[in-house]
């Protein structure tokens, strides 16, 4: 345990430049190109198969599994290859923008549709939006491999992070189509960053290219994370890590107060 603070130390977040900034807001989503090379994305894809192949029937257990779909999780854990993902400062700054309120990593997970497979209604990650709240989650997704229309382009409804209300409030049938949908295709190495608010789903992987991604998922002060992360965590990674990558897992930040949003829990991601 460290000795308390007086202020939270902090990991480096780029501050997103007024393009970004403005996707962000407006359309609720902004891709971040080619934020791995080529070294990086085949040490990440190496490292989602052995992953898979060690953990078997267990591989996802710590958050959720899912029929159709390979997923991993608790990725913190589970190599020093991940810290560069999840401490990423271009998707920090964004994270920063969207919350305005201190965050902390709620979970990096890992999910690739199987061929045929992989569909999913249109969700956000949270509950439905009440007009009064402020935003409680953003979302990056890592792209490990290229992503076509085909191979499970996950489908996104610009804007949809504005609207408050329930499906049926709201008129929509999330297992359709929707008119305003639009696909992520992206090549690998590119980054989607959300408000997780905002409507999306995995599509179906139709030609069964490979689509491995990994989800890096935030939550603003006062909210849960996904699963308890802390309690989780190894002594070995929590050894290796430094303060301020301690204090982004919500780990001895004595800062960090509950105090502000009441806890209304969370859907997934
Ligand atoms: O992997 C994707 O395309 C999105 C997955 C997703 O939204 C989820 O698992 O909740």
């Amino acid at each position: 345990m460290h000795a308390p603070s007086a202020h939270p130390p902090v990991l480096h977040a780029s501050i997103p430049d007024v393009t970004l900034a403005a996707a962000l807001d407006h359309d609720g989503y902004a891709l971040l190109p080619a934020r791995l090379d080529a070294a990086q994305i085949a040490q990440l894809q190496g490292r989602f198969d052995d992953l898979v192949a060690a953990e078997g029937e267990r591989a996802g257990r710590e958050f959720q599994q899912e029929e159709g779909s390979r997923r991993l999780a608790h990725l913190v854990d589970k190599g020093r290859c991940f810290d560069a993902v999840w401490g990423d400062s271009a998707v920090l700054g964004c994270v920063a923008h969207i919350l305005r309120r201190p965050f902390r990593l709620s979970s990096l997970n890992g999910r690739e549709p199987l061929p045929g497979q992989g569909g999913q209604a249109l969700h956000s990650d949270w509950e439905p939006r009440r007009a009064d709240e402020p935003f409680h989650v953003v979302n990056s997704l890592w792209l490990l491999d290229p992503v076509y229309a085909d191979n499970g382009a996950t489908r996104l409804i610009p804007g949809s992070h504005h609207l408050a209300g329930t499906w049926e409030e709201l008129g929509v049938n999330p297992s359709r189509s929707h008119p305003d949908e639009i696909a992520l295709v992206a090549p690998a190495g590119s980054v989607l960053v959300y408000n997780a608010h905002l409507w999306h789903g995995g599509g179906i992987n139709i030609s069964g290219a490979r689509r491995r991604m990994l989800h890096s998922y935030y939550v603003g002060c006062g909210q849960r994370q996904q699963y308890d992360l802390p309690a989780l965590l190894s002594p070995a990674t929590r050894n290796r890590l430094d303060r301020s990558q301690l204090t982004l897992l919500g780990i001895d930040n004595e800062w960090w107060t509950a105090s502000t949003f009441p806890d209304r829990g969370q859907a997934t991601s």
